[in-house]
C-alpha cells in the first residue's frame, strides 16, 4: 500500500468511451482490469463521471450545420463539438461494468453545467469555475495524485495539468490510458503534461 498522501484518479471510464460507445476510445475497455488492479495499490480512490444534460453545449447537435469533432468559438474559447455522450442518467454515462467502483471514496461528476464544458476534474473548460476537487484533496491532505482512465489527450490531459499548477504531484500511468488523437491531440497532450510538471509513466 502507498503512503496516505497519496490517491488514484479515475477519470471517465464510462461506457460511452469504449467500444460501441457514443464517443468510443480505441481500446478503452482494455484498461479496466489493470485499474481495477491498480486500486489495491491505494487508500484513497477517486473516480470521474462525465455527466451532461441532454442539450449540453458541446453537442454538435446543439449546433445546427456542425459535425461532430469539428470546433466552434464558446465564450470561454475554442470547443470541440462531440457526438451526445454522457447523458444524465444514460446506460452511456454509466460506468463500464467491469470496473470496480467499491473503492471508490468519492465519485465526482463534471460537465452538468449546460452552456461550459468540463474535461478537467478541477475546472470546467471556461478554466476558472471549480469543481470542488481541489478543496477535496487538500482537506484530505491528499498531495500526489496517480491518474488513469479515459481520453488521455483530453480529460486525462487536462486534470494532470490542472493538479500540477495546483502544485499536486501528478503521474499519469499511460498504460491504464488510452486516446482519442484528434489531429495530433495526443502528441500535443504530451508536451502540454510534460511542460507542467506531470511525471509520464
Ligand atoms: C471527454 C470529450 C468529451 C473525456 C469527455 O473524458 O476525455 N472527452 N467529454
Ligand atoms: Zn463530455
Amino acid at each position: 500500500m502507498r503512503p496516505a498522501n497519496e490517491a488514484l484518479l479515475v477519470i471517465d471510464v464510462q461506457n460511452d468511451f469504449c467500444p460501441g460507445g457514443a464517443l468510443a476510445v480505441a481500446d478503452g475497455d482494455a484498461i479496466v482490469p489493470g485499474i481495477n488492479a491498480a486500486m489495491a495499490e491505494f487508500a484513497t480512490v477517486i473516480l470521474t463521471q462525465d455527466w451532461h444534460p441532454a442539450d449540453h453545449a458541446s453537442f454538435a447537435s446543439q449546433h445546427p450545420g456542425l459535425d461532430p469533432f469539428a470546433t466552434t468559438e464558446m465564450p470561454y474559447g475554442t470547443q470541440v463539438l462531440w457526438p451526445d455522450h454522457c447523458v444524465q442518467g444514460t446506460d452511456g454515462a454509466a460506468f463500464h461494468p467491469d470496473l470496480d467502483t467499491t473503492r471508490a471514496d468519492l465519485i465526482l461528476r463534471k460537465g452538468f453545467n449546460r452552456t461550459i464544458d468540463s474535461y478537467s476534474a478541477f475546472f470546467e473548460n471556461d478554466r476558472t469555475t471549480p469543481t470542488g476537487l481541489e478543496g477535496y484533496l487538500r482537506t484530505r491532505g491528499l498531495d500526489s495524485l496517480t491518474l488513469v482512465g479515459l481520453a488521455t489527450d483530453f480529460c486525462v490531459n487536462y486534470s494532470a495539468v490542472d493538479a500540477a499548477r495546483l502544485g499536486f504531484r501528478a503521474t499519469v500511468r499511460q498504460d491504464l490510458c488510452r486516446a482519442i488523437d484528434l489531429d495530433g491531440s495526443l502528441a500535443a497532450a504530451r508536451t502540454a503534461m510534460a511542460d507542467a510538471g506531470v511525471t509520464l509513466a
